[in-house]
């Protein structure tokens, strides 16, 4: 049996904690032969900490083999302690007559200590995914707020946008969804980000040959695809959390596992490609292999892609120059 590794949640009481925490422990993440360590954290005040011990009592219940310890606190810096992999999912939600920048500074004093304990007390190679919104500017945040870990390991989730695109895709061609390959959604995690399916494969053959409808990308497609949750929130009263934890599944099983040589989606640092300067968090698409990811470069990118990619980047430039005074 391999040794156990530790994985750090945050916002471990929350929704999309509750759909998350069980898979993790379950093996989903990181594979059926790891031990995992659970190291939860939550907010100090008393309900949030009751519903913890409520979440760490059904864990315990569920006897699984692979859970090989758990810690549940308010401390950061107990919780990250030498992790391995942290998940980043409790955020301040936006709360009634909130402006988007007071979002975005509540955010910021959460993701600066975060970010700040990780680099005291993680593993120096701990892989970061941020779930909390505005989880890219979140994960730059961090990011900044660790200058001794290697920033490349700070991810945002683009994958829950990743996923919806491919499944508005294969409704659409009529196709499995397993059968398409080589989707990119680019930038923000926000209604901006850009779902691109130019490259995009079935059987080999080209996707957007078979759709073939331009109307479509621009009118259906890309704002289904931005809107899907605040469809989600419509719907059911409640915003998206089976959806977004196995998202975060599917991205931290992929970074650790490898994609096999299949593109996925993930908010990563840029190293200037596609005209987005360094450092900003932007959705990309990438390989993974022995716990690396590659980013795909030099892929075309015609008028209609480039003012589709200007827009989320504005959005994420404004958002950093938010925040700008802070780091
Ligand atoms: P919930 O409000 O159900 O849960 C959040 C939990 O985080 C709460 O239990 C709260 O006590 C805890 N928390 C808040 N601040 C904390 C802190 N500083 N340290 C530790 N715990 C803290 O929200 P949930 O539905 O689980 O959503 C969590 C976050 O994910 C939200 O910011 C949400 O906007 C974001 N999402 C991101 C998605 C993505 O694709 N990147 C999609 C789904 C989701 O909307």
């Amino acid at each position: 049996m391999k040794q156990p590794v530790r994985v750090a949640v945050t916002g471990a009481a929350g929704q999309i904690g509750y759909a998350l925490l069980f898979r993790i422990a379950s093996g989903e993440m990181l594979g059926k032969d790891q031990p995992v360590i659970l190291q939860m954290l939550e907010l100090p005040m008393e309900k949030a900490q009751a519903a913890l011990k409520g979440v760490m009592m059904e864990l315990e219940d569920c006897a699984f083999p692979l859970l090989a310890g758990m810690v549940g606190t308010d401390d950061p810096e107990v919780a990250f302690k030498d992790a391995d992999y942290a998940l980043l999912v409790g955020a301040m939600p936006r709360g009634p007559g909130m402006e988007r920048k007071d979002l975005l500074l509540k955010n910021a004093e959460i993701f600066t200590v975060q970010g700040k304990a990780l680099n005291k007390v993680a593993s120096r190679d701990v892989k970061v995914l941020v779930v909390g919104n505005p989880a890219n500017t979140n994960a730059y945040i961090a990011m900044k707020s660790a200058p001794d870990l290697k920033p490349g390991n700070f991810t945002a989730m683009l994958r829950l946008d990743h996923n919806r695109a491919l499944s508005q895709l294969a409704n659409k061609a009529d196709v499995p969804v397993a059968d398409i390959k080589k989707l990119v959604v680019w930038g923000n995690h926000s209604p901006t980000m850009y779902p691109d399916y130019r490259f995009a494969t079935v059987d080999g053959a080209s996707l957007k040959d078979k759709i073939n409808d331009a109307d479509w990308n621009a009118n259906t497609f890309i704002p289904t695809v931005g809107k899907r949750g605040a469809a989600i929130i419509e719907a059911r009263g409640l915003s998206s959390a089976a959806s977004a934890a196995n998202a975060a599944i599917d991205h931290m099983r992929d970074w650790a596992l490898g994609t096999d040589g299949e593109w996925v989606t993930m908010g990563v640092p840029s190293d200037g490609s596609y005209g987005v300067p360094e450092g900003v968090i932007y959705g990309v698409p990438v390989t993974c292999a022995n716990g690396e990811y590659t980013v795909i470069k030099d892929l075309p990118v015609d008028d209609f892609s480039r003012a589709a990619m200007d827009k989320t980047l504005a959005e994420l430039e404004e958002e950093r120059a938010g925040v700008a005074h802070l780091l």
